[in-house]
Formats: structure tokens, C-alpha cells, sequence
């Protein structure tokens, strides 16, 4: 009837798309879904399986046998160009590892996610649906001991091997998730492709990119292919090369020699018009089953694929690892050109009819070559074109310099060795992997114990001291953390979050505890930190031990890349109550992504800052936050203070709060935003009642406890 209009005849209770979430209201709340994601509900996995002891059963040799063949095995529907899914594999490869950035070790190839939302469906990564689904015969026959994250970062190095390029290794070990990433910020922009000025102050200085992101647009891995803002012009390409790779953890050789070695194979896809291409998969209807850019004008022939716009290849022979790229490159003149889809790219201006590639399809038919403007870049730009000729000069220093700029790219959010698995991890120790060598857990822990209890240390020193040891950790790619000790070592002894004069002094009394010990420097900074928490839940009136385990060791200044730990500094550390200064997002939102970066649940986080307050852990002896007049004391006076109705809180104007007794007035203490929030957003408050309960004390402690072994244990890899 007419009273049905718009409403729907069949019970349908759920909000079942995307389109509505039931939170939509109220969109400056503090969204705790990024320390939820891929929880154990989400993965269909028995609760008991591990990555890394199923991954240690594969039958390497079998599957690198099986990616190798499937190469040259080309599907009606998808042909191979030139019968050799090469190029293709390389490129899933390095857009799956090339969406890392080093400012917050988010994105990357790790964990699988270019196959959800909303990686799978970025323009940049058209045609990619097609590479996984090449692939998904040898995931399905080898099953869990295989991940999605390590056959695709592996597909792409096979795919070199049987090129010819000698590559320097493969390490498998990459969990993979089983949903978006949704703690990843990829952007503001509301449209694909938007210009670049969106996202830089001045697009004059490619170093004025938005942080952290590594991108020129949205939906790019790195930059424009045909200029910038779609403007050929290879200087103002080079420049913004330079800063993008420069995010992604590439010098300027490293960049020459993935961008001239990655387009020495394959071919760009240009054929055809680009409205023709057909939706990304996130929005395909249900009878094209998640394949994305359909591309109806391909008619199963692979000349008439559309991907990029661009159109060709770049080398004569592009399905062979050789020096064709620069012979190609440097041996001719280059003018633009459009392609037949009318993307901007360019052509040599005269080059004889036996240098150029064949037809993809027919090889009775030659095409031009083409470079992109990000190759032109290569060859004008005076950095990169030295490079070059570095290159061109010494064929077997290039093929070195590329399989090791490879390997670093589809492994740099690994972490460090002891998370390569597999019969072809390299044995050399690299700098970019914060080695760290072998500790010594053979000591008496117990003797240890007895010479810090004796120390002048109070529990406040000992106890900052290791937390600022072990907060820098970042699960995004596994770099930070208390191992190591680097908290001794520049940079970090002389950032301001570490308060270098209290840490020197703090230092100056566990180092000689370690040589007189022969534990490591890194052990002894946690384990003052236990012997601390343990002294402040002796003041409250309880007896537990904080669990230690021993076997850290002290990495050296040689081992260290000084300059690539700057993006470990902490800015802010809600949980020590502190801002490095004023910024544009609240103290929250910073405690929030940091607590993410460290794997910590919402009650993880709320425990913790709970904890940590009471202890008087507060940046430079702040009260902040401190809502109990027994500092020292391990309570759970913060979470009863907070949630008593006898208080009321008040904006002192200056980002700081007072918290009054409701009825006479009397400021009690004094708070941040990163305090009440724990009182004001209503998961956080759910979280602080069940810790000020009048039932719960004994559970803060052990929670607590919990959570800052699990802090600092958080890069023990050497713990299987
Ligand atoms: Fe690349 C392709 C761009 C880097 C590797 N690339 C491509 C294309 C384009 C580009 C546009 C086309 C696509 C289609 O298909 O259409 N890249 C680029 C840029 C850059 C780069 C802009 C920055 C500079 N690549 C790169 C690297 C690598 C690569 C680094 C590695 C290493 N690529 C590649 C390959 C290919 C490409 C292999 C082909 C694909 C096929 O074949 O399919």
C-alpha cells in the first residue's frame, strides 16, 4: 500500500553497509575502533594457530617452484603479456610494500591488507584484483601455512628470479589480517586523485607533503606518472620522487635503482578509454564476484588493457631482467606524447624500427617504447642521472644495488631478523633492521634485583626510565622498544620526551649494575622498572611480582642508523601526560594512535594511564592527572576520583582543567584533556568504572601488571 512507501516490508534490524554507522552523530567522538581492529572475533583461524610455526612447515621449494611456473602460465582470462605475468607480480609486489611510510611505520606489505578496502580498490592499484587472483590457486593448495601478506611479496621476487635477476633473499613471517586497516590516516581528500596541493603548504617544496603521508594524491602510491598534478615537467618529478621515496626509507640511490630496475620489466596499459575501465572492486556488483576495472574492450587479448592509461614498455625485451632500461633511456631523445587514452607520457624521437619492443600479443607488431615522467626523472634530474651512470658503468653494481633496495622495500615492516622465516633469508646484518645482538639470560636476575633495590633510584625514576625504554615500540612495522638499549645511544638520550638529565643520572647507576652483573644494559632498565611497580603495590597494601625475562641485548652506535630513529621520537606520551608541544590534534587523539602503535587495547590504555598517574610517572614531576594524595601508591585512585559525582571539572582556558569539590569549591587537583577523556567518552568511562569499582582493586594490579609486561616484551621476537 501507499504507506509502505520507503520503509521496508521485511524486518531488517541490522545496520548491514557502510553507509550509516549507528555513531555517525557525533563525529568529533574519540573513535576507539583502531585498538579493535582484526580482534580475535574477526579472524576465522583455530585460536591455537600460529603464523610462524605454520609457515615454518610450507615446502619452500614447492611453492617457489609453483609461483615460478604459474609466470608463464597465461589465463585466457588475463592474458600475460608476452606469456610472462612478470611485470604484473612486481607491481602487486612493490604497490602491496610501497604504501609503507616511515614517519609512523603504518601501511605496507606486512599484513596483507591490499586485499580489503581501501587498497584493493585505489586507481593506483587498478588491475592488481587480477594478480591475486592469478594467485589464488597456490594460496588455496598450500592453505594456512601460506599468507596472503608472503605469497604476494614473494610473487614479485620469483618474478624477478625467473628474469634473471640473482635477488638477495626472501624472508617469509607476514600474518595476514581480515579486515581493512582502519587505524592507517591515507589522507583527507574526499576525491581520487585530487590535486596535490591538497595535501602540500607550498607544492613548490615536495617537503611541505602532509605528514605521514607519502603520497602526492590520494590513491597513489607515489607519484603522478605523468607530472605533477598531471603536468609533465621531470624536475618538479624528481623533486617529488626524492621526498616520497625519501618517506618510504629510500636514498637517492635506492630510488634510481628500484624505479630504472622495476620498469626494466613489464609494460603500462593505455589502450583504450579510461571510462570504459569499469568500477573498482569494493564497488563491483555481486555477478563480478570482486573483480574490479573490468575492462569490457580487452576482448582476452593483452594488448587492449586498460591500467594506468599510460601505454607501453619500456625496454625492447621487457620480460628479461637486464640494462635495457638504460640503454633505452639514455640512448635516445625523448619528446611528450599522448597515449591512446590520452595520458601524457613520452615517446623517443627517433629510434630504429629493430630496438623497439613487440606487440604484447602479436609479436609481428612493433610499438613505440615509452617512459613515464617519472623516468625522465632519472635521466634529468642531475642526483639521479649520476646514479645512472654509476649504474651503466657497472651492470653487476647495479643488479646488487637493485636486489638489495628490493629486498629492503618488500621488507622494511618486517622488523628485525628474527622475523624472516625460510630457507632464503640473507645472512648479512643490514642497518635498516636495527640489529640488535644476541642478550645473556643466564644471570643470577635475582642478584640483579638486590643491587637496584639498594640503588639511590626512587620507583618514579626507575619507572619512567623503562617506560620511555619500551613506548617507542611500533607494532606497525616492528621497530622501537626497549631491546637494544638504544635508549642510551643518539638520538633518543637526548630527546626532550626522555628528559635527558634525568635519564643520564638514572643510566649512570644501572650501567655499572649491568657490568657488574653481566646482564645487558637493556635488561636492567626494565628490570628496575619491575622493581618499582612492585615497591608501589607493596606501599598499597599487596604482594605481586611483576614477571621479568631476561635475554635483552644492547645494540652498539654502529649498529644504529641515528638519522632513521628520529621518527621514533615521541611528540607526545599521553601516558606520561606530556606534549612535546601545542598541535593541531588533541592530546587524546595523540594518546590514542600511540597506543595503537603499541597493540594496546582500550582497557590496556585505560589501566595503564591509571597506573602510570598514581605512580607519579607524570613528565618533569608534573601533578596533572595525579588524582590521589598518596603518590607512590599503586591505587585505583585516578579511575574513583574521576568517576565521583562529589567533583565537578572546569576549563582553567589554557588547555588544562581544574577538578573542584562540587561543594566547596576547592580545587583538589588539577587535569589534561588525556585525564577527563577517561571520564567523558563513555567507552573509556566503561572502561575506568570496572577499575574503580570497590571489587576490582586486586584486578587493576594484575591488569596492570599485564599490560606493562606486555609493553615491555612487546619486541622480544626472540621469544618464540
Ligand atoms: Fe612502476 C608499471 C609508474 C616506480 C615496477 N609503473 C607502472 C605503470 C606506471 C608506473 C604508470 C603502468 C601501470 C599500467 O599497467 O598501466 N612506477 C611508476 C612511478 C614510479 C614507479 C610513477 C615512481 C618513480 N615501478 C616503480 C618501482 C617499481 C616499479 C619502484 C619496482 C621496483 N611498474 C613496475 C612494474 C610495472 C610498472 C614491474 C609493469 C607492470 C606490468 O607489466 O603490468
Amino acid at each position: 500500500g501507499e504507506k509502505t512507501h520507503g520503509v521496508c516490508p521485511v524486518v531488517h534490524g541490522a545496520n548491514t553497509s557502510m553507509e550509516k554507522p549507528a555513531t555517525r552523530w557525533w563525529p568529533d567522538a574519540l573513535n576507539l575502533d583502531i585498538l579493535h581492529q582484526n580482534g580475535a572475533r574477526t579472524n576465522p583461524m583455530d585460536p591455537d594457530f600460529n603464523y610462524h610455526d605454520a609457515v615454518k612447515a610450507l615446502d619452500f621449494d614447492a611453492v617457489k617452484a609453483d609461483v615460478k611456473a604459474l609466470m608463464t602460465d597465461s589465463q585466457d582470462w588475463w592474458p600475460a603479456d608476452w606469456g610472462h605475468y612478470g611485470g604484473l607480480m612486481i607491481r602487486l609486489s612493490w604497490h602491496s610494500a610501497g604504501s609503507y611510510r616511515l614517519a609512523d611505520g603504518r601501511g605496507g606489505g606486512g599484513s596483507g591488507n591490499i586485499r580489503f578496502a581501501p587498497l584493493n580498490s585505489w586507481p593506483d592499484n587498478a588491475s592488481l584484483d587480477k594478480a591475486r587472483r592469478l594467485l589464488w590457486p597456490i594460496k588455496k593448495k598450500y592453505g594456512n601455512a601460506l599468507s596472503w601478506a608472503d605469497l604476494i611479496l614473494l610473487s614479485g621476487t620469483i618474478a624477478y628470479e625467473s628474469m634473471g635477476l640473482k635477488t638477495f633473499g626472501f624472508g617469509f613471517g607476514r600474518e595476514d589480517i581480515w579486515g581493512p586497516e582502519i587505524d592507517t590516516y591515507w589522507g583527507s581528500e574526499q576525491e581520487w586523485l585530487a590535486r596535490s596541493e591538497e595535501r602540500y603548504d607550498d607544492l613548490d617544496d615536495p617537503s611541505t607533503l602532509e605528514n605521514p603521508l607519502a603520497a602526492t594524491h590520494m590513491g597513489l602510491i607515489y607519484v603522478n606518472p605523468e607530472g605533477v598534478n598531471g603536468v609533465p615537467d621531470p624536475m618538479k618529478t624528481a623533486a617529488q620522487i626524492r621526498e616520497t621515496f625519501a618517506r618510504m626509507a629510500m636514498n637517492d640511490e635506492e630510488t634510481a635503482a628500484l624505479t630504472c630496475g622495476g620498469h626494466t620489466v613489464g609494460k603500462a596499459h593505455g589502450r583504450g578509454a579510461v571510462d570504459n575501465i569499469g568500477v573498482a572492486p569494493e564497488a563491483t556488483k555481486v555477478d563480478q564476484q570482486g573483480l574490479g576495472w573490468s575492462n569490457p574492450g580487452q576482448h582476452g587479448e593483452a594488448t587492449n588493457a586498460y591500467t594506468s592509461g599510460i601505454e607501453g614498455a619500456w625496454t625492447k625485451d621487457p620480460i628479461v631482467f637486464d640494462m635495457g632500461y638504460f640503454d633505452m633511456l639514455f640512448g635516445h631523445e625523448w619528446e611528450q606524447v599522448k597515449s591512446p587514452a590520452g595520458a601524457c607520457q613520452w615517446e623517443p624521437v627517433n629510434i630504429k624500427e629493430e630496438d623497439k619492443p613487440v606487440d604484447p600479443t602479436d609479436p609481428t607488431i612493433r610499438h613505440n617504447p615509452m617512459m613515464t615522467d617519472a623516468d625522465m626523472a632519472m635521466k634529468v634530474d642531475p642526483i639521479y642521472n649520476a646514479y645512472c651512470q654509476k649504474f651503466i658503468a657497472d651492470p653487476a653494481y647495479f643488479e646488487d644495488i637493485f636486489a638489495r633496495a628490493w629486498f629492503k622495500l618488500t621488507h622494511r615492516d618486517m622488523g628485525p631478523r628474527a622475523n624472516y622465516i625460510g630457507p632464503d633469508t640473507p645472512n648479512e646484518e643490514l642497518v635498516w633492521q636495527d640489529p640488535i645482538p644476541a642478550g645473556q639470560s643466564g644471570y643470577d636476575v635475582e642478584a640483579v634485583k638486590a643491587k637496584i633495590v639498594a640503588s639511590t633510584l626512587s620507583a618514579a625514576d626507575m619507572i619512567t626510565t623503562a617506560w620511555d625504554s619500551a613506548r617507542t615500540y611500533r607494532g606497525s612495522d616492528m621497530r622501537g622498544g626497549a631491546n637494544g638499549a638504544r635508549i642510551r645511544l643518539a638520538p633518543q638520550k637526548d630527546w626532550v620526551g626522555n628528559e635527558p638529565a634525568r635519564l643520564a643520572k638514572v643510566l649512570a647507576v644501572l650501567e655499572p649494575i649491568a657490568a657488574e652483573t653481566g646482564a645487558s644494559i637493556a635488561d636492567v632498565i626494565v628490570l628496575a622498572g619491575n622493581v618499582g611497580i612492585e615497591q608501589a603495590i607493596k606501599a598499597a597494601g599487596f604482594n605481586m611480582d611483576v614477571p621479568f625475562r631476561a635475554g635483552r641485548g644492547d645494540a652498539s652506535e654502529t649498529m644504529t642508523d641515528a638519522e632513521s630513529f628520529s621518527v621514533l621520537e615521541p611528540l607526545a606520551d599521553g601516558f606520561r601526560n606530556w606534549q612535546k608541544q601545542e598541535y593541531a590534534v588533541s592530546p587524546e587523539e595523540m594518546m590514542l594512535d600511540r597506543a595503537q602503535l603499541l597493540g594496546l587495547t582500550g582497557w590496556e590504555m585505560t589501566v595503564l594511564v591509571g597506573g602510570l598517574r598514581v605512580l607519579g610517572a607524570n613528565f618533569g614531576g608534573s601533578m596533572h592527572g595525579v588524582l590521589t594524595d598518596r603518590m607512590g601508591q599503586l591505587t585505583t585512585d585516578f579511575f574513583v576520583n574521576l568517576t565521583d559525582m562529589g567533583n565537578s571539572w572546569h576549563p582553567r582556558g589554557d588547555g588544562t582543567y581544574e577538578i573542584r569539590d562540587r561543594k566547596s569549591g576547592k580545587t583538589k587537583w588539577t587535569a589534561t584533556s588525556a585525564d577527563l577523556v577517561f571520564g567523558s567518552n563513555s567507552i573509556l568511562r566503561a572502561y575506568a568504572e570496572v577499575y574503580a569499582q570497590d571489587d576490582n582493586h586486586e584486578k587493576f594490579l594484575r591488569d596492570f601488571i599485564a599490560t606493562w609486561t606486555k609493553v615491555m616484551n612487546a619486541d622480544r621476537f626472540d621469544l618464540s
